[in-house]
C-alpha cells in the first residue's frame, strides 16, 4: 500500500466514524431537550443521566469477526448497529417507557428494532429497553441516515449491568457458576426494588407526574 492509499483509508475511516458521532449528538440533543422541557413544564425530571460512547474501530472489527463477516465499511454499516450508543438512566420504569415513546414518536426518527429486556429480561437477569433508531445527519453532501443504539434503563438496572459487565470481562466471558447465580439473584433484587420504588412514587404522586399532568391538559 502506498502512503497516499494509507492516508485515504485513514480519512475514510475518520469520515465513517464521524457520521456516527453526529448521529449520537442528534439523539443526545433530542433527549436533552425532552429532559429540560419536562423539567420546566412539569417540574419533573424523567431522566437522571445521559451518557454516550462511540465504539472504537478495533471493537467494531472484533465484533464483525465474531459474527463471521469480513469487515468493510459497507458491511459494518449493515451489520453493526451499535457503533453509536446512548444510554439513558431513569429513576422509574414508567419513565423509561415514557422516554422511549417520546423519542420514537419524533418524525425524523425511524425505529429499526426494539428489544424490551424489561418486559422479558435476559436469562442472566439483564434488564434494559433497547432501541435501534435511525436519525438523519445533515452534512454538506446532504442528509445521511445513521443508526444509533439507545439503551434506556433504571438506576437499579444500570447498577446491576455495570457490575455484570465488569465481571464478564474480568473472567473473559467465562463467569463461574456461583457468581452467575449471585448476579441473577441480585438482578431479581434490583427488579423488586424498581417495583417498590414505582409503587411508592405512585402513592406520592398518584399516577407518575407526567401521566397525571398530561391527562390534566
Ligand atoms: P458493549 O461492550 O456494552 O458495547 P448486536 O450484535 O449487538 O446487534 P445483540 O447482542 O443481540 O445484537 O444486542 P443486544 O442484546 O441489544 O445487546 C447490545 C448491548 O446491550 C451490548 O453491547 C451491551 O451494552 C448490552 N447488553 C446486552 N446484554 C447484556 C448483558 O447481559 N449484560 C450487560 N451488562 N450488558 C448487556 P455489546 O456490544 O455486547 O457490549
Amino acid at each position: 500500500q502506498t502512503l497516499d492509499e494509507m492516508r485515504a483509508l485513514r480519512d475514510e475511516t475518520e469520515r465513517f466514524l464521524l457520521r456516527y458521532k453526529f448521529g449520537m449528538d442528534e439523539v443526545i440533543t433530542k433527549l436533552s431537550i425532552l429532559r429540560e422541557e419536562f423539567n420546566q413544564a412539569h417540574d419533573y425530571n424523567p431522566i437522571e443521566h445521559i451518557s454516550s460512547r462511540l465504539k472504537s474501530l478495533d471493537s467494531v472489527v472484533d465484533k464483525m469477526r465474531r459474527k463471521g463477516v469480513e469487515p468493510s465499511f459497507e458491511a459494518i454499516r449493515e451489520t453493526i448497529t451499535d457503533i453509536a450508543g446512548v444510554r439513558v438512566t431513569c429513576s422509574f420504569v414508567s419513565d423509561a417507557y415514557r422516554i422511549a415513546e417520546l423519542l420514537t414518536a419524533q418524525r425524523d426518527i425511524r425505529v429499526i428494532r426494539t428489544k424490551d429486556y424489561i418486559a422479558e429480561p435476559k436469562e442472566n437477569g439483564y434488564q434494559s429497553l433497547h432501541l435501534i433508531v435511525e436519525v438523519p445527519v445533515f452534512l454538506s453532501t446532504g442528509a445521511h441516515p445513521v443508526c444509533v443504539e439507545v439503551q434506556i434503563r433504571t438506576i437499579a438496572m444500570d447498577f446491576w449491568a455495570s457490575l455484570e459487565h465488569k465481571i464478564y470481562y474480568k473472567y473473559d466471558r467465562h463467569v463461574p457458576d456461583e457468581l452467575l447465580e449471585g448476579l441473577t439473584d441480585a438482578a431479581r433484587t434490583a427488579a423488586e426494588l424498581d417495583a417498590r420504588m414505582e409503587r411508592l412514587h405512585r402513592e406520592v404522586h398518584g399516577a407518575p407526574a407526567h401521566e397525571r399532568r398530561s391527562s390534566e391538559v
